[in-house]
């Protein structure tokens, strides 16, 4: 099956040129960089990359409001309006590793949501600081505990959607940002009915350039579980 990987970028100049031809060498698959207007030249950068591999590397500009939940949007839509089958999301910082995109898409051979999950087989996390881990493992036992999603990575922005799973989804329609974008989208997805899974992963945390994790963002997050709580259960008889 044909796959999109969408990898949004905000002053990624150092790893981009590092990962974008180990996922192309990874598996059949096409790239799209969503950029917006990284004051380091990562926009640039990506279209250079594009301008190598033509036809497998495209790259979306954005302007207006910065944030990851509108670049995830954004990347999904375009994804949406091409041919593939299977549409991946993952980070450029090198924390998500191309090797795993193998094993995600054959999963979504018979799944409608992939996960590349980090504690599917206990903690599965190199280089993070204690405070990060402990954060991480409280955030996502909090939000099973409360919204009951049977996930065991419910923060993970390495993702394999099949395609008809992610229009019914909406993207749109998610206002929230950061993983609080990620919890929402996935939430929404069972709710629906689609099958999930999850595919183990090692993470490690990014070498070079600087999060954009925010206050703001990890505020955002402790509310959306409870928000979700008050929605519906899943169908009996998913349709996806
Ligand atoms: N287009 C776009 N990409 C973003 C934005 N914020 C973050 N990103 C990208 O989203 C991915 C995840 O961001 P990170 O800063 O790595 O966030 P994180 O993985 O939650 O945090 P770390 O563990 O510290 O790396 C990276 O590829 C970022 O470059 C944004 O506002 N716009
Ligand atoms: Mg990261």
């Amino acid at each position: 099956m044909s796959a999109l990987v969408v990898i949004p970028t905000y002053n990624e100049r150092d790893s981009l040129p590092e990962l974008v031809p180990k996922v192309l060498a990874a598996a059949e698959t096409r790239v799209l960089v969503v950029d917006d207007e990284s004051p380091d030249g990562t926009g640039q950068i990506a279209d250079e990359l594009a301008r190598g591999h033509p036809g497998r590397v495209e790259v979306l500009h954005r302007s207006g409001p910065r944030g990851l939940g509108h670049a995830y949007v954004a990347g999904l839509r375009r994804a949406l309006e091409g041919d593939a089958e299977l549409i991946c999301q993952m980070d450029a910082d090198l924390s998500h590793d191309p090797q795993y995109l193998p094993a995600m898409i054959a999963a979504a051979g018979s799944h409608d949501l992939v996960i590349g999950s980090r504690y599917l087989n206990g903690v599965s996390v190199v280089n993070w600081p204690l405070h990060r881990l402990v954060l991480s493992t409280f955030a996502n036992r909090y939000i099973r505990q409360v919204t009951g999603l049977p996930v065991t990575d419910c923060t993970s922005g390495f993702r394999c959607w099949r395609r008809e799973a992610l229009e019914r989804v909406h993207m749109e329609r998610i206002r929230s940002q950061g993983y609080a974008f990620l919890v929402e989208a996935l939430h929404t997805a069972w709710i629906l009915g689609c099958r999930l899974t999850e595919v183990p992963i090692i993470f490690v945390e990014r070498r070079t350039g600087a999060s954009k994790l925010t206050s703001s963002t990890l505020f955002e997050s402790a509310l959306m579980p409870w928000r979700l709580r008050l929605r519906r259960r899943p169908r009996a008889n998913p349709s996806v």
